[in-house]
């Protein structure tokens, strides 16, 4: 890290921890202003919203278990396609359950670091692009990342979600 790079708030500091341990080189930066959307993120890094991982907490809603979606930028998560994916219904986490299954909240919430192991998929669109920004715990954090690095450091399923 250069000398004059400010620290980064705890959050932050957390999921890069999580890189470094798991081997991965990745550098978490923090911008200025915080980006709760991937519209922000994109436009702040200058890349395509597309390109913008979307770190999403389901509820499993017969056994209660957090599914963890990472989802394409510009795209909507299909409830009915997740649910098929998983085996069981699912619905979009509330605030307080994010918090928990994560340890982060919402619009920080990053692909990998989490307080609880979650059933993770990955959206199958993500793979056919390169240059992708993740959530780093906070809102001001990102880092950037390739697709096959998303399905290694998450351990995720790459399917249709969209
Ligand atoms: N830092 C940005 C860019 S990486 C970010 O975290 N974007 S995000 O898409 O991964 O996180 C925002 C998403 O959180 C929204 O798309 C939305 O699906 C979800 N969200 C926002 N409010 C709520 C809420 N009250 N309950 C559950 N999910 C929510």
């Amino acid at each position: 890290m250069s000398e004059s790079a400010p620290p980064l708030s705890d959050a932050a500091q957390r999921v890069q921890d999580a890189l470094r341990a798991r081997g991965f080189a990745h550098t978490v930066v923090e911008l200025a202003i915080p980006v709760r959307t991937a519209r922000d993120a994109a436009d702040a890094v200058g890349c395509d919203v597309a390109q913008i991982v979307k770190s999403l907490v389901l509820r499993g809603e017969t056994t209660g278990r957090g599914v963890l979606v990472e989802t394409c930028g510009v795209n909507r998560v299909d409830l009915a396609k997740v649910a098929a994916a998983c085996g069981e219904p699912v619905a979009m986490a509330n605030p307080k359950f994010v918090r928990e299954a994560t340890g982060f909240a919402i619009g920080g919430i990053p692909p990998l670091g989490h307080a609880t192991e979650m059933l993770t998929l990955i959206d199958r669109d993500l793979l056919a692009l390169s240059g992708l920004w993740a959530a780093a715990g906070h809102p001001n954090s990102l880092f950037k990342l390739e697709p096959a690095e998303l399905v290694a450091m998450t351990g995720g399923t790459v399917t249709e979600v969209a």
